[in-house]
């Protein structure tokens, strides 16, 4: 019986740009991607490839067209693909979007995502069969509650909250927001705050020990700049050094070893593409000044896009975050507030709010000083928000 062919992409030569996507830039060019031997996939997920391989095979591809890549960058949702030998663009196979995950590309793959692909011989574009089980999976929820989630990396080790500083208090809510969402993700979570120069001695002290009271010593924290004055460098290098906060990139390379991938999560304006800039020790990442108005950013950065440090990790840039809604993020919460989740269990009603109840565990160490009230306030904003969003989810549950 002839075996039927899978339908084969688009045969295209040179420049690597997609149908879609005329101005996408040239992989060849992109010297700042990590080499394949940086990225290390699980066992579990090696496995994956050969099963997904296996299927592949069953529908008509060829063995040696298969391998195992992952996933470096996004273009407007268009897939980078590296493999060992190779980077390339990639579309979705008929068999991956026919599986339910029609609809934008973006929300089929994310950087970081280990996939089965073909490389048909011939052609410069690949195919991604598959997309393999994820070990990790950082992810926010878009459009509030009912909205949908956002896989915004995969396979990631370890979230940098990054938050600028200046006139502005940092906002502990934020942070605490952000850790709690990168645990339930399955990955560890560093602060980093920058923009130091912007902040006086007072305030670096004031923002720090807000920080640490509401996330905890054993959180890591780094403080950067990227002011080039040396006076200004050496006030802040020397009143980091008098708070004890690990001061400058070389705080936050120390943060991402080699064999770790990290990704950004801030908002725009943050000071993300900067700080990776930074890192490299190069221009690579477009950066676009903040609105003097609002002190926010303009979301200059579009692509999500691994960048390789040199003789450290690899990490994820993200466009800026507006909203990081908290829906269904329980375990996160425990994780990032043993303590307090520790004491509600103790509280004399199941779906205590821990504001007014009588017999509340949470609200007693508080008093009594055995719980920072910093992290139960933090704790009971957090879990309040996420009853409600589980509350329009699914309207049987009783707030
Ligand atoms: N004073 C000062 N300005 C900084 C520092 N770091 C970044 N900036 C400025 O802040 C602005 C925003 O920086 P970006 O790196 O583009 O911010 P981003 O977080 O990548 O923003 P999005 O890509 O929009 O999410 C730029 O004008 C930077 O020059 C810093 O340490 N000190
Ligand atoms: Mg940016
Ligand atoms: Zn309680």
């Amino acid at each position: 019986m002839a075996r039927r062919s899978p339908k084969s992409p688009r045969r295209r030569r040179g420049g690597g740009a997609t149908a879609g996507a005329p101005s996408l830039p040239a992989l060849s060019s992109l010297t700042e991607l990590p080499a394949f031997g940086e990225l290390s996939c699980s066992e579990r997920q090696r496995s994956a490839f050969g099963a997904a391989r296996d299927r592949a095979v069953a529908a008509g591809a060829e063995k040696d067209e298969l391998v195992m890549g992952c996933v470096v960058r996004l273009d407007r949702g268009f897939p980078a693909v590296l493999c060992e030998d190779a980077v390339f663009r990639a579309e979705f196979s008929a068999r991956l979007t026919k599986g339910g995950l029609a609809g934008r590309a973006e929300s089929r793959a994310a950087v970081g995502d280990w996939v089965c692909a073909r490389r048909p011989h011939g052609h410069d574009m690949g195919l991604i069969e598959e997309i393999l089980p994820r070990e990790s999976d950082i992810a926010r929820w878009r459009g509030g509650a009912r909205g949908e989630r956002q896989t915004l990396a995969a396979n990631v080790d370890l979230v940098l909250v990054v938050q600028q500083l200046g006139e502005r208090p940092v906002s502990c809510e934020r942070l605490a927001r952000s850790a709690v969402i990168a645990r339930d993700c399955g990955a560890d979570v560093a602060v980093v705050l920058t923009k130091a120069d912007r902040a006086s001695d007072d305030v670096l002290a004031r923002d720090v020990a807000a920080v640490r009271e509401v996330l905890g010593e054993a959180c890591p924290l780094a403080l950067t700049s990227s002011a080039e004055r040396e006076d200004e460098v050496g006030r802040v290098s020397a009143c980091a050094r008098a708070l004890g906060v690990p001061w400058g990139v070389d705080a936050v390379r120390s943060l991402v070893p080699e064999g770790v991938v990290a990704i950004v999560l801030g908002e725009s304006g943050a000071g993300k593409s900067t700080l990776l800039n930074a890192l490299l020790g190069r221009e690579v990442l477009e950066t676009g000044a903040v609105r003097a108005a609002d002190d926010m950013g303009r979301h200059t950065t579009v692509a999500r896009r691994m960048v390789s440090l040199p003789g450290a990790g690899v990490i994820v840039d993200e466009p800026g975050l507006r909203s990081l809604p908290i829906v269904g993020h329980e375990r996160g919460l425990a994780m990032v507030f043993p303590e307090v989740s520790e004491a509600a269990r103790g509280c004399r009603f199941r779906d205590c709010t821990h504001t007014h109840e009588p017999g509340c565990e949470v609200l007693g160490r508080r008093a009594s000083g055995e719980i920072s009230p910093a992290r139960a306030d933090a704790y009971v904003a957090l879990a309040s928000e996420m009853r409600e969003s589980a509350a329009s989810l699914d309207p049987d549950v009783v707030l």
